[in-house]
């Protein structure tokens, strides 16, 4: 699947530029692009200067509401991150347009962090545009659930994802929740931490991205998983995760080489559960897969490591967890020495995150419509589809 990858902010821009990085390693590793071009959009200048991989040009690093905040951003209010985009979206459709592999492109991925202003605000009118002048490719995006911290700090923070999240969910075909707290690592300082994370965001994608566009014989598997069928299995709130498993490779004898005994049949079984289960708890953001509408499994190792029986056993455990999923399966002979698992869980039905988001904002919405009555004696119309949080759109 080759996707075309837009970051808004500076959380979305630095993941837009791991998927750069991701492009890079296809081409080495493969000699093929799974990215048909990465943009990165912001209302800060300085945050667009210090991205590493993304062209340096001006119309692959985006400034948008130049001339209202003169590159300093938007300070957390994601109504003007909105505002700005919808003044100057046209900048960022006309960028991508001018890609030399447009045509190519299955999907559009629209990255943001949702605790911002610029990126939360801006990336559902940026979806809403891609939709109307590109009617039948579908509009996918990422939004980067904040840390705790930020949570309990702030309350805009809360207010802002929940906002973002209701908007996008309604104009995009899919949203990837990716929720910071789940990558925190200890052992690092937080900027560290933050590329780790970012790097953490985008592996999931690289197998699953790889696994169709690679023509080379040998290595399209017995059930390709081509950019139809992960369309077919993306829809709503959805979450990635990988899994690995080593494959130990011990000294053989000539004669031993033929002789697969039953122990190691079953061994070989087990590890790629084992990968599942990584791939389980490794996965984006925290939810039950039994929620899940879809579900998709990706099994990734060298051939003679790829048996109907590890093929099936995997489909028959994704079935018992995901009891309520149409499952897609596939699988990618690649070679390497382990056996990875990608698994995708989409039109899931709850998030308890979400709902948290949802609850919180509604009363955060609550408290600043008393004080704006107390103050100037009037209130601010507000949407209340969804528990009355307005939307950005
Ligand atoms: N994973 C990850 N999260 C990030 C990164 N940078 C910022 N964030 C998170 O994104 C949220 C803040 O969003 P930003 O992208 O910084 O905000 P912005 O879209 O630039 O908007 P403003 O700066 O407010 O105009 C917070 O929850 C941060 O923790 C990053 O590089 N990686
Ligand atoms: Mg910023």
């Amino acid at each position: 699947m080759k996707l075309m990858v837009i970051g808004l902010g500076q959380c979305g821009s630095r993941i837009a530029d791991e998927f750069v990085r991701l492009n890079k390693r296809s081409q080495s590793q493969w000699g093929i692009n799974i990215i048909t071009g990465t943009f990165a959009v912001n209302t800060d200048q300085t945050d667009l200067t210090g991205l590493s991989h993304i062209g340096s040009d001006y119309m692959h690093r985006i400034l948008i509401g130049g001339r209202k905040t003169w590159g300093h951003g938007v300070g957390k209010i994601n109504e003007m991150g909105a505002e700005l985009a919808r003044e100057d979206g046209d900048k960022v459709i006309d960028a991508i347009r001018t890609a030399p592999d447009f045509y190519h492109t299955h999907a559009f991925l629209l990255i943001a962090g949702g605790a911002g202003g610029t990126g939360s605000g801006a990336i559902s009118i940026i979806a809403q545009m891609l939709k109307e002048r590109y009617i039948g490719k579908p509009v996918y995006s990422l939004v980067v659930l904040p840390f705790e911290h930020e949570e309990m700090a702030e309350l805009r923070s809360v207010y802002n994802t929940a906002t973002c999240l209701k908007s996008i969910h309604s104009v995009a075909d899919g949203v990837f929740l990716a929720d910071n707290q789940r990558y925190v690592r200890k052992d690092a300082s937080l900027a560290m931490n933050l590329q780790r994370i970012n790097a953490a965001m985008v592996e999931p994608w690289y197998d699953l991205m790889c696994a169709g566009e690679i023509s080379r014989y040998k290595h399209v598997g017995a059930k390709t998983l081509d950019a139809g069928d992960i369309m077919q299995s993306i829809d709503g709130w959805t979450t990635l995760g990988v899994g690995r498993a080593g494959i130990p490779r011990g000294f053989r004898f000539p004669w031993q080489l033929a002789k697969t005994s039953f122990k190691e049949k079953s061994d070989e079984t087990l590890r790629a559960m084992q990968a599942m289960d990584a791939a389980v708890s490794e996965l984006s953001v925290t939810c039950s897969a039994e929620d899940a509408g879809r579900a998709l499994y990706l099994l990734s190792a060298p051939a003679k490591d790829m048996t109907m029986d590890i093929a099936k056993g995997l489909g028959d455990y994704l079935r018992e967890l995901a009891e309520n999923a149409v499952i897609r399966a596939g699988d990618f002979p690649r070679g390497g020495s382990s056996i990875d698992v990608t698994i995708l869980l989409s039109q899931l039905a709850f998030v308890q995150k979400v709902r948290d988001y949802y609850d919180r904002a509604s009363a955060f919405a609550q408290t600043q419509k008393e004080r704006i009555k107390e103050t100037t004696g009037r209130l601010r119309d507000m949407e209340d589809s969804a528990k009355g949080l307005p939307s950005l759109i």
